[in-house]
């Protein structure tokens, strides 16, 4: 599986993401948590992350000098927040390369299936799965489905569970995918995404029990985890919060 155990404990991960100033821009951001360190040392202290997820930029200027931290996953593409109403394209900013360079143990790429664009994105994710798996760096497909062909079913059952296989046949080794609000559906989505592990996106912060209930079904239906960023480091006990989730995950 090209070296995704790097980002897994007994089989399970977590990853804190925190690339949201790249693709929403600093709006979701607070006075602390605007600042890269203040992220990366909720990362170190909670002691249950696999892995955190930076673009780059935060990560040649922040991690790189970092002590302590768990394994950089690093985001080769991504789009900013000013283009709403469009057909979503995300396309590469950094090579897989770059990322090896960095320090990465794994590389992440967001594919909007069901986007116009998706061909273009499609294309440039099986050449970054051919280049990383040579230098034994796991891929994470970011399967996020968005645009007009699939408006208002970005969550359906169907339509993930697409996206999921969709990551599996273009070699993914894990996909990050958006929940279907129910377990049954979800041990759908797992099973069509076969070898390729699945982790489930935060989203936008939530009430702390309804993010139990739902990591808790998740992982029951059959993930490795999940990838969460606002719903940590927007919370007021961001460390707490993290080892909350973790204990859901790991039990
Ligand atoms: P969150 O847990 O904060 O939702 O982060 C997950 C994530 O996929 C980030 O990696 C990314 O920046 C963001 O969500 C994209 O969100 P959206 O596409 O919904 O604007």
């Amino acid at each position: 599986m090209f070296g995704v155990e790097k980002i897994l404990r007994d089989e399970k991960c977590l990853l804190l993401a925190y690339d949201q100033g790249f693709e929403h821009g600093p709006t979701d951001f607070s006075d602390d948590n605007v600042d890269p360190e203040f992220v990366l040392n909720i990362a170190r202290e909670a002691e249950v992350f696999t892995g955190v997820v930076l673009q780059a930029g935060v990560a040649e200027k922040y991690y790189a000098s970092a002590q302590g931290l768990p394994a950089l996953v690093v985001k080769l593409n991504g789009k900013t927040a000013f283009h709403k109403g469009e057909e979503p394209v995300s396309l590469q900013v950094c090579s897989v390369e770059r990322a090896d360079e960095l320090g990465a143990a794994a590389v992440g790429y967001t594919i909007y299936v069901g986007s116009q664009h998706e061909e273009e994105m499609m294309a440039e994710f099986g050449r970054i799965v051919e280049e990383a798996h040579e230098r034994n760096l796991p891929v994470i497909g970011w399967m996020y489905p968005r645009g007009k062909h699939v408006e208002g079913r970005e969550t359906d059952k169907e339509v993930v569970a697409y996206a999921a296989r969709l990551g599996l046949e273009l070699g993914a080794d894990m996909v990050k995918l958006p929940y279907t609000g129910d377990k049954d559906s979800f041990d759908w989505v797992v099973k069509s995404a076969g070898k390729t592990l699945v982790v489930v996106q935060g989203g936008t912060k939530k009430a702390e029990e309804e993010l139990a209930v739902e990591v808790k079904e998740i992982m029951a239906a059959g993930a490795a985890g999940m990838a969460v960023g606002r719903n940590i480091w927007q919370d007021e006990k961001p460390v707490e919060m993290a080892k909350k989730i973790a204990k859901v995950i790991w039990g």
